[in-house]
């Protein structure tokens, strides 16, 4: 982990009820709510209720409950947002390298369109 997590962070706020958001799915692991700036129509961030900074972080430290919880709640999310059964696109940045800009762990479902291969 090179970041310390920051508990004034944007999804750390969203989380408080500090600031709004659209929320598509909440359990007592994670909450669901669509992307400020979507890039799909289906375009929704699955972030964890836990202070993880990134994916290594939450790996590293997050309970076998924790965990399963949070990949739970995605699964249900893509399945509530209308694209559990054609398809969907799961992304995370880790770091700085990947272009992680907020320093929250979370995952991006992305959907809703076909999206075309990312390697060719
Ligand atoms: P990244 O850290 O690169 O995985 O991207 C963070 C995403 O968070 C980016 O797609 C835009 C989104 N985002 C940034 N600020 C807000 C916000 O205030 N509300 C919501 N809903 N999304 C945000």
């Amino acid at each position: 982990m090179v970041v310390a997590y920051d508990r004034d962070n944007i999804f750390a706020k969203i989380l408080r009820g500090d600031l709004p958001c659209t929320k598509r799915h909440e359990t007592e692991w994670a909450m669901a709510f669509d992307d400020i700036a979507p890039k799909t129509p289906v375009h929704v961030l699955v972030v964890p209720k836990g202070e993880y900074v990134d994916f290594n972080d939450f790996t590293a430290r997050a309970t076998a409950e924790e965990q399963a919880g949070f990949w739970r709640a995605v699964k249900e999310t893509a399945e509530i947002c209308g694209v559990g059964e054609e398809g969907f696109r799961l992304t995370t940045n880790n770091g700085e390298v990947a272009g992680q800009i907020v320093f929250h762990f979370h995952v991006h479902i992305f959907g809703g369109r076909p999206l075309g291969r990312m390697v060719r």
